[in-house]
């Protein structure tokens, strides 16, 4: 028997990421234009995305200026490899960023994800102990909660059990410090008062196990992404930068949600006034339009690395497409969008505007807390039956209503593009009560 021809209408084929696929092909929502902060389905439903697609449009869809820029790139040059060979624009993108990081943070590695940021990141910090005769400290430490890609060296720092428990083994050598939503803390605006300095102390307990001449890097999200949001308490982060620097240890911000503005400034380590020793990207850095990634390390990594002979390879480890033309030209255009629209200050103006609006949500039905920091907030609603079901409900119907949400548990999450109008976010608010009533 022939199979059945390919059709637009048969979904059968495309495995799904992190999908329940036949639920969702038996019911598909299907998304077919978008721009500025709208998505429309293929019946022309309009729909106002609250998560800037999976928080990374930053500076809004179908952008002109960065479209111009990919295609420009495409009739100039397609492709050019990164091993041993270089091309412009390549060098010109790590010198902007270089340019826009906070402290000594000042040269980047490319890659084409998340994921792939995270892994590079891990490998650099073993290859940087290691060049530097500290070979013995192979051992990382994460965090319950932490979303660190999918990735094998991902999945191993990374606390989300459902994204560990079906793959094995994974890395060995790994901790987990405590995550860090603290009941106390519930319905905190901005970063939560009570518990900093205690989460980050479990770092000492860890060192005290180990031994720190054992552990390579800790590797955290400065705020927690997608486990449902959630802001560190107050002076978590200097106290991980502190015993870090103590026991020589490598301190590593996954910024593959926070950079990029999120937080109302340009990376969260400004935010926050601690700088991390390498720092992971994606998302917010091509606006999605051209998959890409990135670690940006300090000037004492790439130094250690750059101990060997003149003619020898500092760093066994990249991708085909690590500086790819068109992400390159990509990232470019939208540094420009960023600096000439401001965006990273819109989102620091437009903060608490949002936090108002999220914290208003209170007192609906099954609301048990609200955080925000930054464009972003998280809702907990309280669990109705299985784990993840009213999550999911409030998911569903919001896009029924017109609003696209993220859904961690029963945990809803919103981060909308940075160039969001205070009448939209009003929007997103109601339709978010609205939701929030029709699932209780
Ligand atoms: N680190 C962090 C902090 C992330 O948030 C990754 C790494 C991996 O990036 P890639 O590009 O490999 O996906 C992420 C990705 C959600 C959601 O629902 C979040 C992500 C991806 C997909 C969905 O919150 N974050």
């Amino acid at each position: 028997m022939p199979s059945a021809a390919p059709s637009a209408n048969n979904l059968d084929a495309f495995l799904m990421p992190f999908t329940a696929n036949r639920q969702f092909k038996a019911n598909p929502r299907l998304l077919a234009k978008a721009k500025g902060v709208h998505y429309w389905t293929p019946e022309g439903r309009r729909i106002i995305d609250g998560t800037a697609g999976l928080w990374c449009v930053n500076a809004g869809h179908g952008r002109e200026e960065i479209k111009a820029a990919i295609a420009k790139q495409l009739d100039e040059m397609d492709y050019a490899p990164s091993f041993q060979m270089g091309h412009p624009k390549a060098f010109e993108l790590a010198a902007r960023h270089a340019a826009l990081l906070p402290g000594d943070l000042n040269h980047a590695f490319y890659c084409n994800s998340g994921s792939e940021a995270v892994d590079s990141a891990l490998k650099i910090a073993l290859a940087f102990q290691r060049a530097r005769g500290q070979g013995t400290r192979t051992r990382f430490v994460g965090r319950e909660r932490g979303y660190h890609g999918v990735g094998f060296g991902g999945i191993s720092v990374g606390g989300m059990v459902n994204n560990r428990k079906w793959f094995g083994a994974m890395l060995p050598g790994v901790d987990h410090l405590p995550h860090t939503h603290l009941p106390q803390n519930a319905f905190s605006r901005g970063e939560p008062e009570h518990g900093g300095i205690a989460l980050a102390d479990e770092l000492e307990r860890i060192v005290g196990l180990h031994d720190a001449s054992n552990i390579a890097a800790v590797i955290v999200e400065p705020c927690a992404g997608s486990t449902g949001y959630l802001p560190p308490p107050k002076g978590y982060l200097k106290r991980l930068r502190e015993i870090c620097d103590k026991h020589g240890i490598l301190l590593i911000f996954d910024e593959v949600i926070t950079g990029f503005g999120r937080l109302g400034t340009g990376f969260a380590a400004e935010k926050f006034g601690v700088l991390p020793d390498l720092m992971t990207v994606a998302k917010g850095i091509s606006n999605a339009t051209v998959p890409m990634g990135g670690v940006f390390v300090r000037k004492h990594v790439f130094d250690g690395l750059m101990t060997g002979p003149e003619n020898a390879v500092d760093l066994f480890h990249g991708y085909t497409y690590s500086a790819h033309p068109l992400a390159c030209a990509a990232a470019s255009a939208v540094l420009d969008i960023y600096r000439d629209e401001a965006l990273f200050q819109r989102s620091a103006e437009l903060s608490p505007y949002w936090e108002d609006g999220v914290h208003s949500l209170k007192g609906l039905p099954n609301v048990v807390d609200i955080r925000n920091l930054g464009l972003a907030a998280g809702i907990d609603l309280a669990p109705k039956g299985a784990v993840g079901t009213r999550g999911y409900e409030a998911f569903t119907k919001a896009f029924e209503l017109g609003l696209m949400v993220r859904q961690a548990g029963d945990a809803i999450a919103m981060s909308p593009p940075l160039v969001i109008e205070k009448a939209q976010i009003d929007e997103i608010i109601d339709i978010t009560a609205r939701t929030i009533k029709a699932v209780a």
